[in-house]
């Protein structure tokens, strides 16, 4: 046996298969047909679901039509707040109803209903995680509800709590990238995103992306400078409401000077001499007091 369902105007099939094969059925035995339908407008709508097969024992053809009608409340769509983080306390509650509506109101937190009649606005709301429901009753008063959204009101900024750079500030030299290495923390939302802005003090700032290495930390890189450049650097998080801070706002300075390539070849030098010159000195001493004994 096979069920068909004849789909109404302004709604759509989800799921099932259409026709549904039911197999072979014996007097007396329930089977069940399942479909999921989608509803774009509000109304009354009828199914009209066929049956139809042969009988086994007479080899009859065998065709039933039922029709069934069910009332269905299209709410409309909850269009503010989202399932985002807020960095407002303020949040719009903006909702559309696809049809004529008794009541609307809303749940927030899990809090009694309040009624609205429009679009309003949640004011004052607390930093941290929130949730809303909005329902709304027909003409006929039966209630239909939005799904439950949950969102965050996020106002402060992201943390900037540590920063190491490589090579260190006082031997970058020619040809050396240096690598930045920031500890970015945001309690409520996280992290979105980090860039990392320098510049050689030619007036013009370069702004690169920083990558989250793994946990807090966030790296990006400043390619080489010819000696004697001085770069000036800072750090920009923004977490995932949009709240953002610069290392300059918290009173970092993250500077340095490129020192001439030279420079660690001197200090080899510097470390040969007085680390060998004890050594030469004390060899010769060895072989005067050698001699001294013949
Ligand atoms: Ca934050």
């Amino acid at each position: 046996m096979w069920a068909s369902l004849t789909i109404p105007p302004n709604a759509s099939l989800v799921s099932g298969d259409n026709p549904f094969y039911l197999g072979h059925i014996v007097r007396g035995e329930n089977r069940t047909a399942s479909w999921t339908v989608n509803f774009s407008i509000s109304g009354v709508f009828t199914f009209d679901v066929n049956i139809s097969g042969y009988n086994q024992e007479t080899d009859d053809f065998i065709e039933r039509v039922s029709d069934t009608s069910i009332t269905v409340t299209v709410l409309g769509a909850l269009l503010s707040p989202k399932n985002k983080p807020y960095s407002t306390v303020d949040i719009p509650l903006e909702f559309v109803v696809g049809d004529p509506v008794s009541w609307i109101g809303y749940s927030l937190d899990g809090t009694a209903n309040l009624t609205v009649t429009e679009n309003t606005t949640l004011l004052g709301l607390t930093e941290g995680p929130h949730n809303i429901i909005v329902y709304a009753n027909d003409t006929a008063g039966k209630m239909e509800s939005s799904s439950k959204i949950f969102f965050t009101v996020d106002t402060a900024n992201p943390s900037i709590l540590g920063k190491t750079q490589t090579p260190n500030e006082d031997n970058v030299q020619p040809y050396d990238s240096v690598k930045v290495n920031v500890t970015l923390t945001d309690d409520l939302s996280g992290i979105r995103q980090a860039t990392l802005n320098y510049t050689s003090g030619n007036g013009t700032w370069i702004t690169t992306a920083m990558t989250n290495l793994e946990g807090d930390i966030w790296n990006s890189t400043i390619p080489p400078f010819p000696y004697g450049t001085n770069i000036t650097y800072y750090v920009r998080a923004q977490d995932k409401a949009g709240n953002a801070v610069t290392s300059d706002d918290l009173g970092f300075t993250y500077e340095y000077h490129v020192i001439p390539e030279t420079s660690s070849i001197m200090f080899m030098i510097t470390l040969i001499t007085t680390t060998l010159l004890p050594v030469l000195l004390l060899k010769i001493k060895s072989r005067k007091t050698a001699n001294t004994r013949l």
